[in-house]
This record gives C-alpha cells, sequence and structure tokens, in this order.
C-alpha cells in the first residue's frame, strides 16, 4: 500500500457557495488506539447511514496514515475494491446499501508528528488536537463539522508509561489485558463532530475539585499537568469554577457530563481546544504562580479557560455547519467571555483591552491583503482562518446584536437559539434568525456585517443653530475595502451629549428622553441627527463603549480631546480620547521633523489632571497614562516611518516622566506601600507603579536604573520582576546584564518563565538587537519546535519590534523568512502565522517595500510549498 502519495490538486481553493450535505452520516464510532513507542495502530468500526439516494461513492478524509485494513460489513476489501490517494480512502457503495458499518485498520507515528496536528507527543505524553482537520490523521473518516457521531474509545498502552488515558465523556472501563498492557474505555453520549475528539495519555499529576450545578448535580473537575506543576493550578481550578457559575447565571446553561477535565501541555499550536469533556490547553493558560505568572498572565488563563468552558454550549452542543460558519462559535464564544471577565473585573479597563487588542491586530488585517469578512467565502487552508477578523471582530458583531437588542432581549433570543438548535451543526444565517425570532427585532440590514470585510469609517459633521438651540449630528459611512456595490451597515451608535463644562446634558426629546446616554441606528450611508431644545451648543461623545468596530474621522482639536479625556462619563471614549489626543502629538511631532521639540501644554495639563485624580481605578488610570503603542501610531501614518515615530514616542515619554518625576515618584511609593483601594485588585497597583517606573526610567537618570534593579531584586512577583526588566531591556548597561543573567540562571528549568526572557529581548530596541536576535536562536534553549519558545522570540521580534524588524538592511525580514522556510516543512499551520508582518509591506517606503515583497517571493518558490504558507504569502504579495 502506498500510504503517501502527492495530493491532487495542489493549492485548491474551496468556496462556500460549493457546500454540500454530506452522502453519508456517522451514527456511532468505535475507536480502538493501541499506544506503541515505534507504532500506534488505530481500528475504528464505524457505523453509517446513507444521506443521499443517488451517491455511488463515500469518500474518506484521511492524510498521513498507512491504511492496513478495510473491511465491509465484516468482510475484508481487496486492493482492488477501494481507492487510496494522499487525501482520501473511496469506496464503491452499492445503491441499495443504506445502513452499514467499516473496521478501519491505519497505522501512525505520533512521535514523528511534528506540525502538532492529529496524535503527537509533548513531552513524552500523548495528546491529540483534532480542530480543524486533524482527526483525518489518526483514522480515515468524513472528518467536517455536519457529520455528528457518538464516540466510544478505548485506548491500549504500556500502563507505567502511560498510567493516564483520557478521551471524552465519561469512563466506561479499565482493565489490565493479558499482555499485561492497560485499556481504558471512555464513551461520550453526546454526538460530536470529529474535531471536538481528544485523546491523552501519560504520566500527569491530577488536582481535583468538584462544582455542584443549579440543579444540584455534582460535577469533578481535573486538571492534569506534568508532575511538579501541581502547584499552579489554583488559579486556573478558581477561574473554572467561576465560569460554571457565570453561565448558568448569566445564559442559564449548566454543564452536561460527570466530569470536565483539562491538560496542559507544553507544545500547541495555539491557545487551548475545547474538545468535549476533555480540553487540553497550551500550558501558558493553566500554569500559574505569583512568583511565575505576570498579572496580564493570570488575567490571559481566567479568560482562556472560560473562553474553552463557554464552548461547550456555543460550539459544541451547537457546532459549525462547516469552517465557514467559524465566526458563529468562536465570535459568540469571545464576546461571552469577554463579557465575564468584564463581570469579574473592572468592566472599562476590560474593554478598553478588548479595544486595543483588536485595533493592534484585526484592524491591520482588515485594511491589508489578508482582510476577510468574518464569514469568509473562499479559503484554501482553514487553519488561516482562525484570525483576529473571525474572532475579535466576530466578538465585536455579537456585542453590536446585544446592543441593539439590549440585554433581556438578547437573552430571549439567545434562549430560542439554544432551545432551537441543540445538537445540530449550523450557519451563521440560523444563529441571526434565532436572535431576530427570539428578540422581535429586524437584523435584516445588520447580516451585512457577516459578508462585509474591512473596517468602515465614520465622517461626522456638527452643527449648532444657536437661534433655535437645536444641534445636527451627520455621520456618512465609507468603507474602502468594501468596493464600489458598498451597501451601507446598520451600526449601533451609542452617544451622549456633555455641556461646555462636561456636565451630561439629558436628551429632551426622543426615545431617550431625560437619559444621559442613548443607542441610535445608524442605517444610511449619510443620516442627521436632530436634537432640539438645547440652551448651549453641546459636545458629543459618540460611539460610547467603542459600541461598533469602526474609525471615526470627526473634526476635534487638542483642547477639544482634553476635554473628553478629562471629563467624558464614559470611561471608554475617556480614555479614547486621550489616545487620540497623545497620537495626534506625535503625529505633529513627527510631521515637524524636531523630535525634541517641547509637547504642547494643553496635552501635559490633560495628563496632569488624569495624574491627580485619586477617584479612578489605578488600572484605569495607567492605562489613560500610557501612550499609544508604537504600532497604534504607524497606522495613522501614509508611510509608516518606524524610527521617527519610536524616537518621537520616546522623546514624549522622557519629557512626560520629566515634567512629572515627583509625581512618578510619589505613585511609585504609594503604589508600592499602601494596599490597593478597596474594590480594586492589587493588580492595578502593580499596573499603575509600573507605569510609573516606565516613565521614571524614561528620564534618562541614572538613579532610576537603580530603582528598577532594586524593584527586580526584591520583588516576590513575577509581574515586578518583569516590569524592572521590561524598563531596562533598550538601554545597554551592566545592571541590564547582570538582571537577564540573573534571570536566566534562576529560572532555566521553568520554560513558561524563559519564554518571557527571551520575548523581552527580542523586542528591545536597541543597536545590538539584530546581532542579539540571531545570537538567541542559537541559544541552547532556543529550539524552532516548541510554538511557546518559537513566538516568544521570533514572533515577538516580527510583530513586537517594529525598528528592528523593519530596519533597513532588510535583515530582519531575512530572519523571518528564513523561520518560515524552516517550519514550513515541519509545522506549516505555525509557519502560516509568521507570513502576516511582510504581508504589511504596502505600509512602507519603497527600500522596505522591495525587500519585504524579494522575501515574500523567495517564500512562493520554496519547495514542498505548503497550502498554508502559500496561501498566506501568496495573497500578502498579490491581493
Ligand atoms: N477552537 C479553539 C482554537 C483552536 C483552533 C485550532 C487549533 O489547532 C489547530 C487549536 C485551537 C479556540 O477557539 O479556543
Ligand atoms: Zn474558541
Amino acid at each position: 500500500m502506498s500510504p503517501l502519495s502527492k495530493s491532487p490538486a495542489a493549492h485548491a481553493t474551496i468556496y462556500l457557495k460549493d457546500y454540500k450535505e454530506p452522502d453519508f452520516l456517522i451514527k456511532t464510532v468505535d475507536l480502538t488506539v493501541e499506544l506503541g513507542e515505534a507504532d500506534t495502530i488505530v481500528t475504528s468500526r464505524l457505523d453509517l447511514a446513507r444521506n443521499n439516494a443517488a451517491a455511488k461513492k463515500l469518500s474518506l478524509n484521511g492524510e498521513h496514515l498507512e491504511l492496513v485494513s478495510v473491511a465491509m460489513d465484516g468482510r475484508t476489501l481487496e486492493a482492488a475494491e477501494y481507492k487510496v490517494d494522499g487525501k482520501h480512502l473511496t469506496l464503491n457503495i452499492p445503491a441499495k446499501t443504506n445502513r452499514f458499518h467499516l473496521d478501519i485498520k491505519t497505522r501512525i507515528k505520533p512521535q514523528e508528528n511534528t506540525a502538532l496536528e492529529g496524535l503527537y507527543k509533548s513531552s513524552g505524553n500523548f495528546c491529540t488536537q483534532c480542530e480543524a482537520q486533524g482527526f483525518r490523521r489518526i483514522t480515515y473518516y468524513l472528518d467536517r463539522p455536519d457529520v455528528m457521531a457518538v464516540f466510544t474509545t478505548t485506548i491500549i498502552g504500556d500502563g507505567t508509561r502511560y498510567p493516564v488515558m483520557l478521551s471524552n465523556g465519561n469512563l466506561t472501563a479499565e482493565n489490565t489485558l493479558s499482555d499485561g498492557r492497560k485499556s481504558v474505555t471512555w464513551h461520550d453520549p453526546h454526538p460530536k463532530p470529529a474535531y471536538l475528539f481528544a485523546l491523552v495519555a501519560g504520566d500527569l499529576a491530577m488536582v481535583e475539585d468538584s462544582f455542584i450545578t443549579r440543579s444540584g448535580r455534582d460535577i469533578k473537575l481535573r486538571i492534569f499537568v506534568e508532575k511538579g506543576n501541581e502547584d499552579k493550578c489554583g488559579h486556573a481550578m478558581t477561574s473554572l469554577k467561576k465560569s460554571m457559575k457565570w453561565d448558568e447565571e448569566k445564559y442559564g446553561r449548566e454543564y452536561d457530563l460527570d466530569i470536565f477535565m483539562i491538560v496542559a501541555v507544553s507544545d500547541f499550536n495555539m491557545g487551548a481546544m475545547e474538545n468535549k469533556g476533555l480540553n487540553v490547553f497550551n500550558s501558558k493558560y493553566v500554569l500559574a504562580s505569583p512568583e511565575t505568572a505576570t498579572d496580564a498572565d493570570f488575567d490571559g488563563i481566567e479568560s482562556v479557560i472560560a473562553h474553552e468552558y463557554f464552548h461547550n454550549w456555543t460550539g459544541n452542543r451547537i457546532t459549525c455547519r462547516d469552517w465557514f460558519q467559524l465566526t458563529l462559535k468562536e465570535g459568540l464564544t469571545v464576546f461571552r467571555d469577554q463579557q465575564f471577565s468584564a463581570d469579574m473585573n473592572s468592566a472599562a479597563v476590560q474593554r478598553i483591552g478588548d479595544v486595543q487588542r483588536l485595533r493592534a491586530a484585526q484592524f491591520p488585517e482588515d485594511a491589508g491583503p489578508l482582510a476577510h469578512p468574518i464569514q469568509p467565502q473562499s479559503y484554501v487552508e482553514i487553519n488561516n482562518f482562525y484570525t483576529a477578523t473571525v474572532y475579535e471582530k466576530g466578538a465585536e458583531v455579537i456585542r453590536m446584536i446585544h446592543t441593539l437588542l439590549g440585554e433581556e432581549k438578547f437573552r430571549k433570543g439567545m434562549d430560542l437559539y439554544f432551545e432551537r438548535h441543540d445538537g445540530q451543526a449550523v450557519t451563521t444565517e440560523e444563529f441571526v434568525s434565532a436572535l431576530e425570532d427570539g428578540s422581535g427585532v429586524d437584523l435584516t440590514q445588520f447580516r451585512r456585517w457577516y459578508v462585509t470585510p474591512g473596517t468602515p469609517e465614520i465622517t461626522v459633521n456638527e452643527k449648532f443653530d444657536e437661534k433655535t438651540g437645536t444641534y445636527k449630528l451627520t455621520l456618512q459611512q465609507s468603507n474602502a475595502k468594501a468596493g464600489a456595490d458598498f451597501k451601507p451597515l446598520h451600526i449601533p451608535l451609542r452617544m451622549g451629549l456633555l455641556d461646555e463644562n462636561g456636565k451630561a446634558m439629558a436628551f429632551t426629546e426622543g426615545p431617550f428622553k431625560g437619559k444621559n446616554s442613548g443607542v441610535f441606528d445608524l442605517t444610511k450611508k449619510r443620516e442627521t441627527f436632530t436634537f432640539a431644545g438645547l440652551k448651549s451648543p453641546p459636545r458629543a461623545s459618540l460611539f460610547r463603549g467603542f459600541s461598533a468596530p469602526v474609525k471615526i474621522n470627526q473634526q476635534m482639536d487638542d483642547r477639544d480631546l482634553a476635554f473628553f479625556f478629562a471629563k467624558d462619563e464614559d470611561l471608554f471614549n475617556r480614555w479614547d480620547a486621550g489616545q487620540r489626543l497623545a497620537n495626534n502629538i506625535i503625529l505633529k511631532q513627527i510631521e515637524k521633523q524636531d523630535e525634541t521639540a517641547a509637547l504642547p501644554e494643553a496635552f501635559m495639563e490633560a495628563f496632569a489632571d488624569i495624574l491627580a485624580d485619586k477617584d479612578l481605578d489605578r488600572a484605569f488610570t495607567a492605562a489613560a497614562l500610557t501612550l499609544p503603542g508604537e504600532q497604534d501610531i504607524a497606522q495613522k501614518m501614509p508611510v509608516v516611518d518606524v524610527d521617527a515615530i519610536h524616537k518621537v514616542r520616546e522623546e514624549a515619554r522622557r519629557q512626560i516622566g520629566l515634567r512629572f518625576e515627583e509625581e512618578w515618584r510619589r505613585l511609585y511609593d504609594e503604589c508600592s506601600s499602601a494596599p490597593a483601594p478597596a474594590n480594586q485588585p492589587e493588580s492595578s497597583s502593580r499596573k499603575l507603579k509600573n507605569t510609573a517606573l516606565t516613565y521614571l526610567i524614561a528620564t534618562g537618570k541614572e538613579d532610576y536604573v537603580g530603582l528598577a534593579d532594586r524593584q527586580y531584586r526584591t520583588s516576590d512577583n513575577m509581574t515586578d520582576s518583569v516590569a524592572a526588566l521590561s524598563g531596562l531591556k533598550d538601554i545597554t548597561h551592566p545592571v541590564r546584564e547582570a538582571l537577564f543573567a540573573d534571570y536566566y540562571d534562576k529560572w532555566q528549568k521553568d520554560a513558561l518563565v524563559i519564554d518571557k526572557w527571551f520575548m523581552l529581548q527580542a523586542m528591545a530596541v536597541r543597536a545590538s538587537t539584530i546581532a542579539d536576535v540571531k545570537a538567541l536562536m542559537d541559544h541552547p534553549a532556543f529550539t524552532l519546535h516548541n510554538p511557546n519558545r518559537m513566538r516568544s522570540l521570533i514572533g515577538a521580534f516580527a510583530s513586537g519590534n517594529p525598528v528592528y524588524f523593519h530596519e533597513r538592511s532588510g535583515e530582519g525580514y531575512r530572519i523571518l523568512s528564513g523561520v518560515i522556510a524552516a517550519l514550513n516543512k515541519t509545522n506549516p499551520q505555525i509557519a502560516a502565522r509568521l507570513v502576516a508582518p511582510l504581508g504589511q509591506w504596502r505600509r512602507y517606503d519603497a527600500g522596505r517595500q522591495g525587500l519585504m515583497t524579494a522575501e515574500l517571493e523567495k517564500i512562493l518558490k520554496l519547495p514542498d510549498l505548503s497550502d498554508h504558507v502559500y496561501e498566506m504569502a501568496n495573497k500578502s504579495l498579490h491581493n
């Protein structure tokens, strides 16, 4: 048998319009996996049912498999009775055969699987990753989400090497076989697509807890980790229990098996995976102690644990009909995890973080060659569509539905969605219809969000008639990516009016009469809202809470922005006004080509006001006092000048550091010693303290290098340690070198902690950076084959260090394309994810454009170019 022939059609495009129901369905699967050191043997019995009377052939997906045997209804088939190529096993099915079973035996080698898809080994343990199309690397199957089957899985292996053997559902049998091997059987009663299948086997430690559901069922909660990490599971477990409770209270959703398991593995392509009853996590999103994880890591764990848990209803019980519907589960589940985190923490700070992430990752994607609607219409490789657009913009789309319907009607719509579609594989259209029917709100025009790429731009025009006291607000929509047949979207505009002192002016008429804030429906290309009966000209605070994922063009000078920064009662808009103000000022300084010019007084005063406001949440203050990032500023330049942005921003930080030096010192001390204010977590204080530290270091005074040194040496938590290193990363100074050396020495045995060490150095902006990055690639602790380690150096360099990634010689680009070439062979999924920074080439000067496109062309000429990398590089170059 020839298992690995060449794929039939190279880089074929798959279209949503070609979707067809499956010809056959699979009712049950009985899977036996015999784990071995040289070979793993997978035997499956599939119970199949005809779904299309005319179908003559059954074509099962299978890749990187060796077929050992196939039998139909008990009769082993001859080689002439089926066809195998690199992607399928195809059988003829007689016309009258409506129900039959297949027994298929395959041989695989998980220990050689570097792609981390299907069954693979991580630190000596077996684990699986089947989303989106990994199951076809385990056995021949109808590997598509609209084929949902009941799985029974038996795992057989050496019980001393692999005492823990797990799969989905409930444990039903555990035996020792006559040959001494261990055998364990799991049964999952919920029909599911193959992408939710999971299997884990290894010598793992377990941490156990329980949760009583609102109907009184006692659920076992188990977290499995490598031995020695048991004491780092507490936060993950607490987060899980909070998530379970929250989903019951907020959405009425109860857990549906008797056991919920999480396994942490150190080699994982993504963050985590929602396999039914057996979530597999990147260890980064499970393991934490204050000594080894930062506050940001703790927040990340809380939100990823919640995300995967929430998928049990939005993703697993109701799944996607096909992969074009990915946002059905991902947009909705991100929205739910954001809501959860907002409820657990400061809602305003959470929202600021959500929007920062959207603007940093999704806006550039939507403005560049890889732009796609949240429901793509075609793809070459589905793994390339686990994007910021499908996830983060997808979540914004759900949030807009929530805003348009209001809390109560949204819940009614969601209830109907769960009731109507439980146990089904559905489309986004079915989701929107359920929300419409449950709420009674018409979403006809709103549906355009699903198929429109690009970020809408809203141009604002304001007029006030003194005589009549009438204010006219005109908004115009446009979208550079949507093309000539642009159709206006239905956009929720949450807004309020302020008087000249910053006091809210209640609406005098209309549906929000007497209220300070309301949601208006923007549905036309150009639309005017009139507000009458006003005594003085109002100032409009628009898109409060970022009520729609749009860009706003509103004429505001520095004074206007400073006004909103100081006064807006909407904390999100307050923060945003500060960011816009800082952006404008930095862009003006760049234009002047005089980076040392003094910052305008209006800006300094606005900063001073926030610094002095003791009533604000410290985490909010920290966010408000942090300048927009270099990439954020870059998005506003016609041709990005990475060097000018860096210089001007650093100079602004130096001036702010010096101007408020006393204040920063006071804040630093206050936040280090005084306990966090009641109702604020300690992490808020650390955030503000470390913001103060970076401004103090920015003054350039030697004293503050000493302060960072002291902070590092006396720190009892990773947040403060990393902040000290981060504050010093850009300078060349004996203290810096000593601290980085000490950190490595101290933590070399803890991979997640060492990832931070690589990342900080990859993001350093100093003359030796390129040489440092190259040296780090040769460091004994570096490997391209662990995704976390690779991302911490190469990902951080390409996406987090604009100055040196875009260094004029092109060396940064060459480093990246070399890594892409290497990973194209071993882990194409991860290789493809690295292409995007090169795809931004149109944003740079001619010299850099030439260098970046040269690397893309080189990538396209690689021998054995994977579909993954091909699609990203080809679109990056030609779209
Ligand atoms: N569904 C997961 C994301 C995920 C997707 C693909 C993976 O492997 C290729 C792994 C995880 C989530 O949204 O968390
Ligand atoms: Zn997800």
